[in-house]
């Protein structure tokens, strides 16, 4: 439904964030049930678990993979893994569904031909954060990530290349997908604390897949 039947323009589907940075509105939002259907799959093959960082930390936010290799953290640091350590086999293989979005996605944004090898997925519960970082694990410098959001509507944290630069903050609900690339692959970003809410197909809970090229 757009809105000029009502004499205002509709909100534009595409909003350019900054260079390399597109955030597509509910691009996928049809896809929601299936992905979320998926994610149940993939779960009881490789279950969404609490990591460690490197300097001790347990992440509020519950992980797990799909892909040839997946991002883990323990003691020893970061890394993509072809194996993940909790059930010492390969990560579940990442869904036709989720490569087909994650493609359709970066073209849309310009970015032709993204292969990405990884999916993380992330689980957010009720105060759950994701602090201000950068993804610099990943291998091809020139990939986008492609993001997606489903679930309990969360405020993202998007600052500059340097830690200290000013932080622009807007929300992500469920079905938007968002592209980052070019000058805007290594920017700090982060989740505020979750709020409590309640989505129908997700409860209590925000789910996102980010897709990388990580080797
Ligand atoms: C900007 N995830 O998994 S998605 C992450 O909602 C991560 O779970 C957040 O940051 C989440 O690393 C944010 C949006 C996002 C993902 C990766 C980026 C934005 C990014 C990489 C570079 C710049
Ligand atoms: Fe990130």
């Amino acid at each position: 439904m757009n809105g000029d039947l009502f004499g205002w323009p509709a909100p534009p589907a595409i909003d350019v964030l900054g260079e390399g940075a597109t955030i597509l509105r509910s691009f996928a939002s049809e896809l929601e049930s299936e992905l979320l259907a998926l994610v149940t799959h993939l779960l009881t093959i490789s279950p969404l678990r609490q990591m460690t960082t490197p300097g001790g930390y347990r992440m509020s936010v519950a992980m797990t993979n799909t892909g040839a290799v997946g991002w883990v953290t323990d003691e020893r640091g970061y890394r993509y893994d072809p194996v993940d350590p909790l059930t010492r086999a390969p990560w579940p293989a990442m869904p036709e569904q989720f490569l087909a979005l994650a493609r359709r996605a970066a073209a849309q944004a310009g970015f032709a031909d993204f292969d990405p090898d990884a999916c993380l997925v992330n689980r957010y519960e009720t105060g759950a954060r994701l602090s201000l970082h950068r993804d610099y694990d990943e291998r091809d410098a020139a990939a986008p990530i492609v993001s997606v959001s489903l679930g309990v509507p969360a405020k993202f944290l998007w600052g500059g290349l340097r830690r200290t630069d000013p932080i622009r903050r807007f929300a992500l609900h469920s079905g938007d997908v968002v592209v980052w690339g070019g000058s805007s692959r290594f920017v700090y970003h982060g989740i505020a604390p979750l709020k409590a809410d309640h989505h129908p197909l997700t409860r209590q809970y925000r789910i996102n897949l980010t897709f990388r090229k990580a080797r």
